[in-house]
Parts: structure tokens; sequence; C-alpha cells
């Protein structure tokens, strides 16, 4: 049975959103896994010679951590345990990293215990068809029940470890290292402290910093400057936020309810995940913003929030850009133009 966890919203059944890289690092004559480190055989494999293991199906859903869902995926490859038993894990051996053959070498770790309880696999099929290049075709690993990062596309090598080894969103992002989304373990508390904070806060400017999870809730920061900075979950629920600049920013699963973004400017964002419910985004811009997984109007499980976003005719957004939204927000959000005369 598939229900959605806490936070999270169904992308419709035909969608399937892209997240990070879209290609391998370059074409391969022949893929091949190696499965190397804490074990007592290390061993390479082509992708043939795995297709020829004994093959699993598994209908696992996919939460991504900027809170779109695709549920009730089946994939067609083979377990993580079974490569094991033919590598031999040594006592030492207790997480597991999945490397990806990409350009920044991109990883994703997990305890050995909770790849094998949660039945990895490395899958070569989704929903009956070969797995799609850009969807880490030829070769995925897939594992249910964390945040769908810790799938990794393209992998090209298996290695067992005796201590962690943080993967790439976990340490250049901040994603939690858990990830289960049942606990919405999401991101890692903010790495600010409370003085670095206040100044930022006090000076408006936040461009090309790194303020991930900043506490901004209720400020006032009408005209602040935050081009390029990295704000992932970061709070401005009631905030003030009139001509505010975030053009090229990471915004990932901000909190901006019952903000005021007046003539506030998001160009080029990435607003995955973000949460707009009840804020006045009159003249405010998002042409060429990412808006998968983004909020509108209050979803079943909204906190305290009941309604939607503010739009006037002045505000800029692709109408092609509404098509990454789920279908509810999408209403929402094209009811609001057409009541202002945009659509
Ligand atoms: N090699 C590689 N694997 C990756 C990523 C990536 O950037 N590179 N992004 C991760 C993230 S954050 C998500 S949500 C999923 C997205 O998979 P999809 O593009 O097939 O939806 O892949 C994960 N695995
Ligand atoms: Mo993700």
């Amino acid at each position: 049975m598939s229900s959605l966890p806490p936070g999270q919203q169904l992308v419709a059944r035909d969608k399937w959103p892209l997240v990070g890289e879209r290609a391998a690092a370059s074409e391969r004559a022949v893929w091949t896994v190696e499965v190397t480190g804490q074990v007592a055989q290390p061993r390479v494999w082509t992708l043939d010679e795995l297709q020829r293991l004994p093959a699993v199906e598994r209908t696992i859903d996919i939460h991504c951590v900027t809170r779109w869902s695709k549920l009730n995926v089946t994939w067609r490859g083979v377990l993580l345990a079974s490569l094991l038993e033919h590598v031999q894990p040594v006592s030492a051996a207790r997480f597991v990293s999945f490397v990806a053959h990409s350009q920044r070498g991109h990883s994703s770790s997990l305890r050995l215990e909770d790849a094998l309880r949660l039945e990895t696999m490395l899958a070569w099929q989704a929903d009956g068809a070969p797995l799609a290049a850009t969807h880490g075709g030829p070769l995925r690993s897939v594992t249910a029940g964390r945040y769908f990062y810790k799938s990794v596309k393209w992998v090209r090598s298996i290695e067992l470890l005796d201590s962690d080894r943080l993967g790439y969103w976990e340490a250049e992002a901040g994603y939690h290292n858990e990830a289960d989304p049942w606990r919405q373990q999401r991101y890692l508390a903010a790495r600010l402290s409370k003085q670095q904070a206040a100044r930022l806060l006090a000076a408006r400017d936040f461009r090309e910093l790194d303020l991930l999870g900043i506490q901004a809730a209720g400020r006032e920061l009408a005209g602040l400057r935050a081009e390029r900075a990295l704000l992932r979950n970061a709070d401005f629920r009631d905030a003030r936020l009139d001509q505010a600049t975030f053009d090229g920013a990471n915004l990932s699963n901000a909190h901006f309810q019952r903000s005021s973004l007046k003539n506030a400017s998001f160009v080029g964002a990435d607003l995955e995940g973000a949460n707009f419910e009840e804020a006045d985004l009159s003249s405010a811009r998002f042409t060429g913003a990412s808006l998968f997984g983004a909020t509108f109007t209050a979803t079943p499980d909204s906190e305290g929030s009941s309604g939607g976003a503010r739009f006037d005719k002045a505000t800029q957004i692709d109408l092609a850009a509404l098509d990454q939204l789920t279908d509810q927000q999408a209403e929402y959000v094209r009811a609001q133009l057409r009541s202002v005369g945009r659509l």
C-alpha cells in the first residue's frame, strides 16, 4: 500500500521530474559496475553479467526532498544483497557508497544494514521500459523509504566502507544524511550562529552566501539583496520582502508563507518545494524559475495556513513552468491569473 509522507505532493501519473545531473559523464562502450572496499573478493560486473543474476521487481514510491512524490513505480533489477553474496563483505563493512559515472563523481551513502533492510536494488528498468538515460540509465540504485537523493543515477561503483563518507548533496547542500521521508529528514540544521544571522539580516545583503536554513521569519527585509544565495530551507514566513531580489538563488524548500513579496524578483531561481501559501506576489517576477513541487495554495497537510498566494496582472510567471506543479497547484495559479485578466 502506497501513501504520501508528510509535506509531499503527488505529481501527475505521467510525470517524472528530472532532478540533479541530466547525463552520465560520457558514453561507455561497456557499462561495468565494480564492488570494492571492505570486501573479501572485489569484483567487476558488466551490465550483461549483472542482468544474468536473479532479477527482482519491486514497486517503490519516489519521494523527492523538494516535496514531489511519484507512487508505485515498478523497478526491475538486481538486489544489492545478491551482489554482496559474490564479494563477501568483511566484518568492518558498515556503510555503502554508490558512486556515479558523472562529471562531479556524484555519490550517496547508506548504512549497510539500512541498505539491505530496505532492499536497495540496482535497476535497469522502470515501469516496463528501459531506464531512460536522463533518469540514470542504464543503471541506477534505488532505495525505498529514503528521499530520492539516496538513489544514485549511472552507478559505476559500489564501495563498502568502515566509516561513512558523505555523498554529494549531503556534503555540499546540507541534505540530511538519514533522509527518512516519514520523519521529514530533509536538511541539517542551519550552520549559522545567531550572531552571524543577526548581522546579515541587519545588512539585508545575502548575495552569493550559503545560508542554509536561515531563520528570518517575521523580519523586515524589504529590498533584500539575495542574488545567487544558497537559501535552501530558509524560513521567511510572515517576512516583509517587498522589492527583494533572489535572482539565481537556490530557494528549494524555502518557506514564504504569508510573506509580502510585492515586486520581488525570482528570475532564474530554484524554487523547487518552496511554499508561497498566502504570500502577496503582486508584481513579483518568476521568469525562468524552477517550480517543481512548489506550493501556492493549501495542500491537505498544510499547517495553519488556509489561503492561496495573491497574484496581480503584473506578476510574471512562465505558463510553461506551471506544468512543473502538481495539478492542484497549477489549477490554482491558472485561476488566479484568469481572475486578474492574465489568461
Ligand atoms: N548521479 C546522480 N544521481 C542522482 C542525482 C544527481 O545529481 N546525480 N540527484 C539525486 C536527486 S536529488 C534526486 S531527487 C534523484 C532524481 O532522479 P530523477 O532525475 O530520475 O528524478 O536522483 C538522485 N541521484
Ligand atoms: Mo532530490
